[in-house]
């Protein structure tokens, strides 16, 4: 364990890549908040005494100018500074978005009052992760009923789950051990016992916790089921491959093979990148972006479907979507 850990008290352990950059941005902003205080402390001071009853010391209103000057200078001076500290988080923050693409996606559900994950193979876990040291992360996340955050103070993330929709969260772990996993926004009465562990392991040992859990379908294949006994291939034939009029088909539907990534024109002229975020609003709310060249037939799923069905479809669609497709 690196940093301050050793010789605060109370600082937690750093054990992510990113951990040392919010520690930096933390003390910078502890420290300058320390300079005006005792700035403003030792003026406090030194005007209590130089203006003490009976002082001979000169009273009475400013020069005009003086006063106007020291005005803008401190605000200016504070405005800069706070600009300052706003860019080097941002840019920390928005460092973090743009890591690698070949992370490790591991979903995460949470529901009160407990975390669920599931890892690419199917592998599921509740209020524990299992993470190899060393390599990004990326988890998807999504709540079934109310507002809960995911917060490990160890690798210095912290990320709202919400309803209905997926946040994500990016980091490398880089240290070895057992760390504590909180959830962060009030979600209920046993809120404050929605806790889990998070285990790194050396990647070897993370392969083998992982291959010696049960064998779970994998969310695309569990998603590929569904596809089929939901009826989404009697509308976009088996595989997602579309369908047209008079082959058979009795509604015409977009095919779904090499969607996930491209650009899609909707019925109103907007151009929308298919994403996760489009994948499940296709699902749920079908009316809001309709494909263009499409009638707007496709049901709604909203309600018949749990969070887990979703991220399984989605799973699904999107690795169907990564295999070449012929475009539409
Ligand atoms: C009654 C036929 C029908 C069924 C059943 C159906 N869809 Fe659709 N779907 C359509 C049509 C028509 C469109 C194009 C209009 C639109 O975008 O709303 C579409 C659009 C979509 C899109 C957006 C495609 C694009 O090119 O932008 C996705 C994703 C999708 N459907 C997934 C599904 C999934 C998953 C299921 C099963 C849970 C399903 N559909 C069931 C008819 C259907
Ligand atoms: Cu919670």
């Amino acid at each position: 364990m690196s940093g301050l850990s050793g010789w605060v008290p109370l600082w937690p352990p750093a054990a992510s890549a990113e951990a040392g950059t919010v520690d930096a941005i933390v003390l910078l902003l502890l420290g300058l908040s320390g300079a005006v205080l005792l700035l403003v402390l030792c003026l406090v001071a030194g005007f209590a005494i130089r203006y003490r009853r009976g002082s001979p010391a000169k009273r009475g209103a400013l020069p005009e100018l003086v006063q106007s000057e020291v005005e803008i200078g401190w605000t200016a001076a504070t405005l800069l500074l706070a600009l300052l500290l706003f860019a080097w988080a941002a840019s920390a923050q928005l460092g973090e978005e743009r890591t690698q693409s070949d992370a490790l996606e591991i979903h995460v559900t949470a529901r009160q009052w407990m975390w669920k994950a599931q890892h690419p193979n199917g592998a599921r876990e509740i209020n524990a992760l299992h993470l190899p040291r060393g390599e990004p992360v990326r988890l998807l996340m999504t709540s079934e009923d109310v507002i809960h955050s995911f917060f490990v103070p160890a690798f210095r993330i912290k990320q709202d789950v919400l309803p209905g929709r997926v946040t994500q969260l990016r980091f490398h772990p880089t240290e070895t051990g057992e760390f504590h996993l909180f959830c962060a926004e009030f979600c209920g009465t046993l809120h404050a016992r929605m806790l889990g562990t998070v285990t790194v392991m050396e990647p070897g040992d993370y392969a083998r916790w992982r291959a010696a859990q049960p064998e779970g379908d994998g969310l695309a294949r569990e998603g590929a089921a569904l596809f089929v006994s939901l009826g989404c291939a009697g509308c976009h034939g088996a595989g997602g491959g579309g369908s047209e009029v008079g082959v058979g088909a009795t509604v015409r539907a977009p095919r779904l093979a090499g969607l996930y990534g491209r650009d899609v024109p909707l019925a109103d002229g907007r151009v929308v990148r298919a994403d996760e975020a489009y994948l499940r609003d296709s699902i749920l709310q079908p009316g809001r972006d309709v494909a263009a060249g499409y009638a707007p037939l496709m049901p709604s799923f909203a309600g018949l479907l749990g969070e887990g069905e979703v991220q399984r479809l989605v799973a699904y669609l999107r690795e169907r979507g990564e295999q070449p497709g012929e475009g539409r």
